[in-house]
């Protein structure tokens, strides 16, 4: 029994220790309907995979706006960091006769000494925006602070101000301290908030067509946003602009002009989603662009908000023809997957996308959780009434938004959402992992190094989807693991032809299971004993 499993691993823990947990590892069918605990504080001491709320700001949400130079108000490490981390791919462009310029390859940063934490560091901050515009004359400047910035107090903000009247250049603040918030999905919030009051609705270049649309929440890993852009204008619809992979603020500043938002990762980008619905009326509808049959869906689903009989016409054609280009290999692959197990664990939205990709190729998901989902992303947006802010939430901005006066509209009333809804199109929301998952499967909130180990070990998936933290830990248990943050630099991953790329790159690492012949050397004779959960 699924709960037995659970209960095996969790029993090592201390009382204490198993009690929190218990509430963040459940077994889909135990509960009626299941519930889960998440977006609270990780246990001090366990060994957590969560990032702090300057990653989530800086690293995932502004870090992929090319033409943006993004300063790191901080300590050099955090620059670093996220720098080289997350795979950024865009290249300098032009648009209808307006340039976008990529910053991507470089890190621009205050490297705060200890002086400046002494005596202040607003003084190195505006010399920093003073040499970045000197030398690249950016569209736009965002400031990012990391810890110590919030503990002495500078004025960031002032200084965008300040920056904006001197220099002339636009530019904005975020107090994304790392220490806000429970992990980087408090910077991906806050990140929304300045995205809505400062960059959307900054310019006022109206679409082309009358099939116009934003890309949230899709940030071009592997070239993944490239693919599903590729895959909208063959059917014609018009991509006004990508949050945030590849986007730039030149593209971001019109996007209250489009008809609708496609949400693909909902974790980060819901509140812009939200927010842009109440001020400018705009709908968003919940894609998903991983996996073949889900691929179709989000265009049918499209087709049917626009309701146009050209279009969708259009779109069926569109699909028939990728999947007729992918039918043989995806039959070969297939054959070669059929009936393995795959867990999954990444941050708070692919490991329920990639449940559908596998499902094309007759994988099964035995073990699925998230870092630092809410509870919304496990069990559907219907739950949001009931999830009881504490503390660490209240600390993060929540912000009301009116109607614009001058941009406010409405496309569809809602006897036609209703409509739409018979049809199996549901507007503004999401429906959550636990919905589609098979009963008995482990769902782990928050998960750490010693539960990763140990489910792995009574699970026995045939492959575990991770990230580089965890990744080499499994294949040196003998177990086969594949990066889903970046792909292990392959991808893209995205739509029919991502989806034969990801099945070739899971054959391959299946088919060559070198690491299960690999014997660690304290797997023979052990190395170190000694006791769990800080108690005897
Ligand atoms: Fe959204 Fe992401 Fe994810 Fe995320 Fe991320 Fe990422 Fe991710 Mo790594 S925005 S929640 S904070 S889909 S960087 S592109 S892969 S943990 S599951």
């Amino acid at each position: 029994m699924a709960s037995d499993l659970r209960e095996k691993v969790l029993e090592k823990y201390s009382a204490r220790v198993y009690k929190n947990r218990k509430e963040h590892v459940i077994a889909i069918g135990e509960g009626n309907p299941d519930t889960i605990t998440a977006n609270t504080r990780a246990i001090p001491g366990i060994i957590t995979q969560r990032g702090c709320c300057y990653a989530g700001c800086k690293g995932v949400v502004l870090g992929p706006i090319k033409d943006a130079a993004i300063i790191v108000h901080g300590p050099i490490g955090c620059a670093f960091y996220a720098w080289g981390t997350r795979r950024h791919k865009a290249f300098a462009d032009e648009k209808d006769g307006e340039k976008a310029d990529c910053y991507l390859e470089y890190c621009f940063s205050t490297d705060m000494q200890e002086p400046d934490i002494v005596f202040g560091g607003e003084k190195k901050l505006k010399q920093a925006i003073e040499e970045v515009v000197d030398i690249f004359h950016p569209a736009i400047v965002l400031i990012c602070s990391t810890c110590p910035v919030g503990l002495i107090g500078d004025d960031i903000h002032a200084v965008a101000k300040w920056t904006e009247i001197e220099l002339g250049t636009k530019a904005i603040a975020f107090s994304c301290e790392g220490y806000k918030g429970v992990s980087q999905s408090a910077g991906h919030h806050i990140a929304n908030n300045q995205l809505i009051r400062y960059i959307i609705g900054a310019g006022d270049k109206e679409p082309k067509t009358q099939y116009s649309v934003n890309l949230l929440g899709e940030y071009n890993i592997g070239g993944d946003g490239w693919e599903v852009e590729r895959l909208l204008k063959r059917c014609g619809i018009e991509v006004v602009s990508v949050f945030t992979g590849g986007g730039s603020y030149r593209d971001l500043k019109n996007s209250h002009l489009a008809h609708l938002n496609l949400v693909q990762c909902h974790r980060s980008i819901n509140y812009v989603a939200e927010m842009m619905q109440d001020k400018y009326g705009i709908d968003w509808l919940k894609v998903n662009f991983v996996g073949i049959e889900s691929s179709a869906k989000s265009l049918r689903d499209i087709g049917e908000y626009f309701g146009d009989e050209e279009l969708k016409a259009r779109i069926e054609e569109v699909i028939a023809d990728e999947i007729a280009a992918i039918t043989d290999e995806l039959d070969y692959y297939k054959s070669k997957l059929k009936g393995k197990s795959a867990a999954l664990y990444v941050g708070g939205s692919r490991s329920h996308h990639y449940q559908l990709l596998l499902k094309d190729f007759g994988v099964r998901t035995v073990l699925a959780g998230y870092e630092f989902a809410h509870r919304d992303d496990y069990e559907g947006r219907e739950v949001i009434p009931d999830i009881k802010p504490d503390a660490d939430s209240k600390n993060i901005e929540s912000i009301e938004v009116e109607p614009d006066p001058k941009y406010y509209k409405v496309l569809l009333t809602q006897e036609q959402k209703e409509k739409l809804l018979e049809k199996g199109v549901a507007l503004n929301y999401y429906e959550g992992m636990f919905k589609g998952m098979e009963e008995g499967a482990i769902i782990t909130d928050d998960l750490n190094h010693f539960e990763t180990e140990e489910f792995l070990k009574v699970l026995k998936p045939d492959v575990f989807f991770s990230g580089i933290k965890d990744k080499f830990v499994t294949q040196k248990n003998g177990m086969l693991s594949r990066q889903l943050h970046s792909y292990d630099y392959s991808g893209p991953y995205a739509g029919f032809r991502g989806a034969i790329t990801f099945g070739h790159d899971l054959v391959m690492g299946l088919y060559t299971p070198a690491w299960s012949y690999i014997r660690a050397p304290w797997q023979k004779v052990p190395s170190i004993q000694g006791t769990l959960g800080g108690e005897a």
